[in-house]
């Protein structure tokens, strides 16, 4: 089973194999995680990025998917790029921000990556509430079948450090 770490701080600090950037579809770029990633990782990640557009991803990369950078001048080998859904109070989309952590590692597994930082995905910009978001987080890398031994979760500030840990408590 992968064993799972919590850590309150900023994803682009993290030394891993491989970090998650909560991108979007075109993959150039954004706010939040993926600004930050982008900033501190350097423009190697979006020329990268505009490559994979070109050879693979013309019509942008699907919600649920995820595919692999270098990682620039981050302490990390990898960014593993991943689209959130986002949040609807009409439609479940629960099974897309799953199948972002489960894509995510099986990435990962592809790539020989050991330890995998995730952000909270979909959980800021696009306004899927934490506690859901933390609970659906935990179980699905819990469920998943994958040769990564640590995901730790980055968090960002206090009050979603917490809701990760009751979420990895109660289930
Ligand atoms: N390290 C760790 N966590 C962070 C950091 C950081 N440096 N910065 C923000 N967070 P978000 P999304 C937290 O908005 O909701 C972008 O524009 C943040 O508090 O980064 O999936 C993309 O291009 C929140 O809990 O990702 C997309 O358009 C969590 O990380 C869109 O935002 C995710 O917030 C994706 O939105």
């Amino acid at each position: 089973m992968v064993r799972i770490t919590l850590v309150q701080g900023d994803i682009t600090a993290q030394e891993v194999d491989a970090v998650v950037n909560a991108a979007n579809s075109s993959l150039l770029g954004g706010g939040g995680v993926d600004g930050a990633i982008h900033r501190r990782g350097g423009p190697e990640i979006l020329a990268a990025c505009q490559d994979l557009r070109r050879s693979h991803y013309g019509k942008g990369l699907p919600t649920g998917r995820a595919v692999a950078t270098t990682a620039g001048r981050l302490p990390a080998e990898h960014v593993i790029h991943t689209v959130g859904p986002v949040w609807s109070r009409e439609e479940d989309r629960s099974e897309l921000l799953a199948s972002c952590y489960r894509e995510s590692l099986r990435v990962a597994d592809e790539l020989g990556a050991r330890t995998v930082a995730f952000p909270a995905i979909s959980t800021g910009i696009y306004g899927w509430p934490m506690d859901d978001g933390a609970r659906i987080a935990v179980e699905t890398v819990r469920g998943a079948r994958t040769d990564v031994e640590e995901v730790r979760f980055v968090l960002y500030d206090e009050h979603a450090y917490e809701v990760f840990a009751e979420a990895i408590g109660s289930s």
